[in-house]
């Protein structure tokens, strides 16, 4: 006993006395919240969102709305962007038109979002989750996932003593609470973190990952949405369980890449890493707008220049990319990445920019975008990219012509050859960085 690594000791989330056995509250301060659980002391992913973000920091800042409901929306969009917890008891939720969330609470109290403020307070946590360790990937602008892996010597504790002791040091410091997952993988660390929002610590171990799964619903899984998962309900699959019972092949038949996704999830297999950030691991290129941007006329010609950009920088580099990823960013700040690999990894702009041009074409649906960005990941040697591609031959003319291009420019600099997509788009944009989320 007395040692952190007993399997029955766990501890107080509010005051880190140990607790040696299952009892309901702490022996020291009578808290109800504590943490026992069989890999409490092996587990080391966490992924951490902060509770109702925009509207913790509102309350924060003006003691008065403690105990009010709080809807954080209006804006030019007319909708929610986060409600606090006491107005989503009256059923507001993010996204709702404002005018309904006000019917179903009318006595909240509405103020419309304060971006530059939201996206300092993500950096001040982000800063502190740096101290904990520099295995931090940030998601969105109120989470991150953490990979504690090996750091129980430098803090003298295991993760989770870290994680709870970094949950009062938010409240304390910032002003804020945050909900904890952990975890061995990303996926369940993320659906840990939303467990027993808000002020939650919830814990999913490697043992109990298929038990826990099984009367989940699919959407659970990362990357089924609304309409997979009617593909899904339509072929009998609405169940995490379901998926637990077939097998890989099949599912690869019905759904493709995906299917393996739902294999995989199902199953609580999950071997993608935390990967910091400032990292050399893709080359990419974005570019904020003066006013925002919605349609193909506006948004094709600035990805082609951008995709130039990248491949410039790659040849330059002698190095190619596997994997295309698109960015975007929305009028009120919601990031969209979407990738997609190539046969073979590549550094011409034609291939990069035909590959960002069909995940856009997918985005396009009228929402108003603020930056837009393409570039590429899984970064290898270029001596393997862009083969002769025997089956498109187009490709391959395309290819041609772009190393005469190169040519071209580098002996009479970059604006001498204009593409037919990025003639005469003398836009104004805004220097890169302003407005950064
Ligand atoms: N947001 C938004 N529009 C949405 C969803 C979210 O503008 N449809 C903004 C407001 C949120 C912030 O992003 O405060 C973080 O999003 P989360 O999904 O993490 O939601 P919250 O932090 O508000 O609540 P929760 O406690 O459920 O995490
Ligand atoms: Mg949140």
């Amino acid at each position: 006993m007395g040692s952190v690594n007993h399997p029955l000791a766990g501890f107080c989330r509010d005051c880190l006395t140990l607790q040696h056995s299952a009892v309901r509250r702490c022996h020291a301060c009578g808290s109800p919240r504590l943490l026992h659980h069989d890999e409490l002391y092996s587990l080391s992913l966490a992924h951490i969102d902060c509770d109702a973000f925009y509207a913790a920091v509102e309350k924060r800042d003006n003691p008065d709305l403690r105990d009010k409901p709080l809807i954080i929306g209006g804006g030019k969009r007319g909708v929610v962007s986060t409600a606090c917890y006491i107005a989503r008891i009256h059923g507001v939720r993010s996204a709702m038109p404002m005018f309904k969330a006000l019917e179903a609470c009318p006595q909240a109290v509405v103020i419309k979002p304060d971006m530059e403020k939201y996206v300092r307070v993500g950096r001040e946590i982000r800063q502190l989750m740096l101290e904990l360790t520099p295995m931090v990937e940030p998601i969105s602008i109120d989470e991150a996932f953490l990979d504690l892996k090996g750091t129980e010597r430098l803090h003298r504790d295991p993760p989770a003593r870290v994680l709870a002791r970094f949950a009062r040091r938010i409240e304390d410091e910032i002003g804020i609470t945050i909900s904890i997952g952990l975890s061995y993988c990303k996926f369940l660390a993320k659906v840990a973190s939303d467990f027993e929002k808000p002020r939650g610590f919830s814990i999913i171990g490697e043992k109990e990952a298929l038990s826990f799964l099984r009367d989940k619903s699919v959407t659970l899984i990362w990357g089924v949405g609304k309409a997979f998962a009617a593909t899904l309900q339509a072929d009998g699959i609405r169940t995490i369980g379901q998926l637990q019972e077939m097998e890989e092949a099949a599912l690869m038949r019905v759904y493709g890449t995906m299917g393996q996704r739902l294999y995989r999830l199902s199953r609580g297999m999950d071997v993608r890493r935390v990967e910091p950030e400032g990292e050399m691991k893709s080359v990419s290129s974005e570019t904020t707008f003066n006013t925002d941007l919605s349609s193909a006329n506006d948004l094709v010609p600035i990805l082609r220049s951008l995709s130039e950009k990248v491949s410039r920088r790659l040849k330059a580099g002698g190095i190619a990319g596997r994997t295309v990823v698109l960015k975007l960013k929305s009028q009120d700040f919601k990031s969209r990445t979407r990738n997609r690999q190539l046969s073979d990894p590549s550094q011409l702009a034609d291939r990069i920019f035909r590959t960002g041009l069909q995940l856009l074409e997918k985005e396009l649906d009228g929402t108003k975008f603020r930056l837009i960005g393409i570039g590429v990941s899984d970064l290898e040697d270029a001596d393997k990219a862009d083969p002769p591609d025997l089956v498109d031959n187009q490709a391959t003319k395309r290819a041609v012509a772009e190393g005469a291009i190169d040519r071209l420019r580098t002996k009479y600099g970059n604006k001498a050859v204009e593409t037919g997509y990025t003639f005469g788009t003398g836009r104004t944009e805004r220097p890169p960085g302003n407005g950064k989320g």
